[in-house]
């Protein structure tokens, strides 16, 4: 068989019927993208970074995407993590936080605009884009898979909008997806980086479907003969469990329209479970804090193209803030867990340096 030539994208005109050749994904780009039988099926391969994206990534999927878009041999899209413990952790934040620090405001904006195009993609994607969560899924990874018609998760799922760890926000659309979300649970959700299992993930309206990891392989050879309702077949019913069971309490305490309005009613609280969130928030960015509920508030009342806006804008001010280069260095670069935030406390920050941050 005649080699792809390097560097080719899209279908292969004229290809032999058979086993399809890979659509365009040279293998250094850390996806493969493959039909197999009546599905276009992505593979994110970079299992030593928890499949976390980076630009090379970004570009494959998109790529990919257009090739299955276009290909009436394709009925859906298989998208899933290799390696068994994620499928996608995030994004390239160290390469963002190294053009942080060289003053690339270009490489930034370029990254973030690449995997904003993508997010928005998947959104107005005319087949079903179903993503099988059977491990980690995590900020760039929630934005690779909640806004296709498909998010199937397994008892080992973990799904998580962290960023306010790193003095980020949620970014990839979430701000149009969160505010969505039953009463607060989006903004408890931004604001802790609370993490939740799968069968958690589908009560939140952020999974569609639960389905164990033992079922994936049948469900999965469904899939590949074309069958996309072969996702409610292998679905099981999610047992009411803890997201339900606390979300009386996170209404309670996350509707406030203020950062200092949210701590008063968890302290107000007085329980064990308010107790972690405050102090779970003492840890996290106070700027990214209150940018975050002022995000989450814009969002609610934007389209996703204007979130996707909103957010890019941004990317710019945020990464330039002192706080995302000392997030990103003590989560994942020195890993000691110990930034040191600029104002240090919420009580601290300056309404209008938020603003500021927004460009108003
Ligand atoms: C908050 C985040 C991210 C994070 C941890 C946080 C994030 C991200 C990663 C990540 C994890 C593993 C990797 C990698 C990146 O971690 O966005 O390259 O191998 O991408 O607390 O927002």
């Amino acid at each position: 068989m005649t080699p792809a030539t390097p560097g080719a994208t899209g279908a292969i005109p004229g290809a032999p019927p058979g086993p399809a050749p890979a659509v365009p994904a040279a293998p250094a780009s850390g996806i493969s993208a493959r039909i197999e039988g009546a599905a276009g099926c992505i593979l994110l391969d970079r299992p030593r970074a928890l499949n976390a994206l980076d630009a090379a990534m970004i570009d494959g999927v998109a790529a990919a995407l257009r090739a299955f878009r276009d290909d009436p041999a394709v009925q859906l899209v298989l998208l899933e993590g290799a390696g068994g413990r994620a499928f996608c952790a995030g994004g390239d934040v160290r390469m963002v936080r190294n053009a942080a620090l060289a003053g690339d405001a270009d490489a930034i904006e370029g990254f973030f605009a690449a995997e904003y195009a993508l997010n928005r993609a998947i959104a107005e994607f005319p087949k079903p884009w179903i993503s099988l969560i059977d491990g980690i899924c995590m900020g760039g990874g929630i934005g690779l898979s909640v806004h296709g018609s498909h998010r199937v998760v397994t008892e080992h799922a973990v799904l998580a909008m962290p960023e306010t760890a790193i003095a980020l926000f949620p970014d990839v659309g979430t701000s149009f997806v969160l505010p969505r979300l039953p009463g607060s649970l989006g903004h408890w959700l931004a604001l802790t980086g609370a993490r939740l299992h799968g069968a958690e993930a589908v009560e939140a309206g952020l999974a569609t479907h639960f389905t164990p990891r033992e079922d994936l392989p049948a469900l999965r050879a469904a899939l590949l003969a074309g069958d996309a309702a072969a996702v409610e077949a292998h679905a099981r019913p999610v047992p009411p469990g803890t997201v339900a069971a606390k979300a009386a309490a996170v209404d309670r305490c996350f509707a406030g329209n203020s950062l200092p309005a949210i701590l008063a009613a968890l302290g107000a609280e007085n329980t064990d479970w308010a107790r972690e969130q405050l102090a779970i928030l003492r840890r996290m960015s106070p700027t990214s804090l209150c940018v975050t509920r002022e995000l989450l508030r814009r969002g609610g009342a934007l389209d996703l193209a204007g979130c996707l806006h909103t957010e890019l804008a941004l990317t710019r001010t945020v990464t330039r803030h002192p706080d995302f280069t000392e997030g990103v260095r003590a989560v994942l670069v020195d890993k000691d867990n110990a930034p040191r935030w600029t104002p240090p406390t919420i009580e601290a920050v300056d309404p209008a340096a938020i603003r500021a941050l927004f460009g108003d």
